[in-house]
């Protein structure tokens, strides 16, 4: 609650007093994202791969007690759980090498509660390693996830246990090829919920060290945070900027992670982590209660289209495959992404920015329909009060999805705009939002114009739009849950 209160206190100080401040030097803002944080939010989504004993005995939480002798997949395919991630759209897949019972998926020096304590390959196996060759193969990027609570382990809580679980990061980080996202998880045993027990610092520089290039999630980031649910589900105001000391790792604010902050002193943009089931691990049980393409549809626009990064986790069965339910479902809801934003009906579009007077091809208007959201944008005059982006197209169209990017090297700037339909002779509003960020995307009902245009009510710096799209869902798309963004046309 009260940080829900400063959220509101924030985004009400930060609307009024940046939109009566327009002049600030351009570019670029002092909170930017590094080529890494750039490149990790352009894949948009991302996978989970959780495996482990409890996938053998039906349990989300292990106790660390377990007989190594229960994980004993008869078929496990990494290729497959490669393939599915290539055919669902996804980048990156993230596998937990060790979750909290302690488990290691490869044979780690450190500890004998492991792969190679297991019948699996009579004890010779490494899912680490077959994975991440697999990945490789199909050019999808390799994450590790290692849980910091480790139950199995008897140094755990003591200060023996910070270098027990650098070592195994070491190895990971050394053996592995390239490491593209690091995943800390805040879950952590009661008994030493109050205490410090781990030592992320030096853990972050470890990382920075051996693979500089890998992204590190966690509560706080450094590169990307946690989004404050485990719905998938990231605030219609979402800032990337956020202020990472104010918050812990394992004890943070729900509502401060899932809108981000207008005045956060670091670039940590969100990450939505959900599962396609109802459970991280597999159980049979919930085999009928895979999500539906349409329902990741809707998680989509909810995280990558509230920009963030949505991270779905597809847990391999006791085969050691992915289910046909869960393929099912996550092929069918990228071919829904696929065809909704294939063509945009705006590409041919003359756009005229509100600034008349700038005449740099740099910032002109007509870049943010030239397909290249990143690499070229519009970007207002330093003195233009009431920026404005005048959208004309070829023709008249009908559309019920809208677009928008900014161009995000040069951080967030927009915190409050509306899109506008010519319509009738007159303007209405068919959406309108606070924050844009790397993508911000609408459902409306359906509008037919030939005409839109783009106002910024709110910024902090001068208004820059990178790319701007309208289109019309794939019929696949169910229309339930549609009209998110519109505003009484
Ligand atoms: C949580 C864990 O406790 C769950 O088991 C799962 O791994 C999820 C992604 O993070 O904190």
């Amino acid at each position: 609650m009260k940080s829900f209160t400063i959220i509101l206190i924030s985004t009400f100080l930060f609307t009024s007093l940046v939109s009566a401040q327009v002049k600030i030097s351009f570019p670029p803002n002092k909170v930017v994202p590094s080529e890494r944080q750039i490149q990790h939010q352009e894949m948009e989504v991302i996978g989970f791969i959780h495996f482990g004993l409890n996938t053998f005995d039906n349990r989300e939480w292990g106790t660390g007690k377990e007989n190594p002798e229960i994980f004993d997949p008869d078929s496990l395919s990494t290729r497959q759980w490669a393939e599915v991630a290539k055919e669902g759209g996804i980048k990156e897949l993230i596998l937990t090498a060790k979750h909290h019972d302690g488990f290691c998926l490869w044979p780690s020096k450190y500890t004998d509660f492991s792969v190679a304590s297991s019948p699996w390959k009579n004890g010779n196996g490494d899912v680490v390693k077959a994975l991440s060759d697999a990945c490789r193969e199909d050019s999808i990027k390799f994450g590790i996830y290692l849980s910091p609570w480790d139950m199995h382990e008897p140094t755990y809580g003591t200060p023996a246990y910070v270098t027990h679980y650098e070592n195994q990061m070491r190895e990971l980080l050394s053996n592995y090829g390239k490491i593209s996202e690091f995943w800390f998880d805040g879950a952590k045993s009661s008994k030493f919920a109050k205490k410090s027990i781990y030592n992320f610092k030096a853990w972050w520089t470890l990382i920075r060290t051996l693979q500089p290039e890998c992204n590190i999630f966690s509560d706080v980031g450094p590169d990307a945070r946690w989004i404050g649910n485990e719905q998938g589900i990231a605030g219609k105001t979402n800032w990337s900027m956020f202020t990472p000391s104010r918050e812990g790792i394992g004890k943070s604010h729900a509502l401060y992670q899932n809108q981000g902050d207008p005045f956060g002193d670091k670039w940590v943009p969100g990450e939505c982590d959900v599962s396609i089931r109802p459970g991280w691990f597999y159980h049979p049980s919930q085999d009928t209660l895979v999500k539906t393409p349409q329902q990741l549809v809707d998680l989509y626009y909810k995280s990558v289209g509230r920009n963030a990064v949505l991270l779905i986790n597809m847990p391999p069965n006791r085969k050691g495959l992915i289910s046909k339910a869960d393929i099912k479902s996550i092929t069918t809801f990228h071919s829904i992404i696929k065809e909704t934003f294939a063509h945009n009906l705006a590409k041919d579009a003359v756009v005229f920015g509100s600034s008349k007077y700038r005449k740099s091809p740099r910032f002109d208007g007509q870049n943010i329909v030239d397909g290249k959201p990143q690499n070229s944008f519009w970007a207002a005059a330093a003195n233009d009060e009431k920026p404005m982006l005048v959208i004309q197209l070829k023709k008249f169209e009908t559309f019920d999805r809208i677009e928008l990017q900014e161009p995000i090297k040069y951080g967030q700037r927009i915190g409050a705009f509306v899109v506008q339909a010519l319509i009738n002779s007159k303007w209405r509003d068919i959406a309108q939002g606070t924050t844009i960020g790397y993508k911000r995307l609408f459902r409306i009902h359906s509008v037919t114009t030939n005409e839109l245009r783009i106002r910024f009510l709110s910024f902090n710096n001068i208004p820059a739009l990178s790319n701007f799209g309208i289109f019309k869902a794939s019929i696949k798309e169910s229309n339930s849950t549609a009209a998110d963004g519109n505003v009484g046309n």
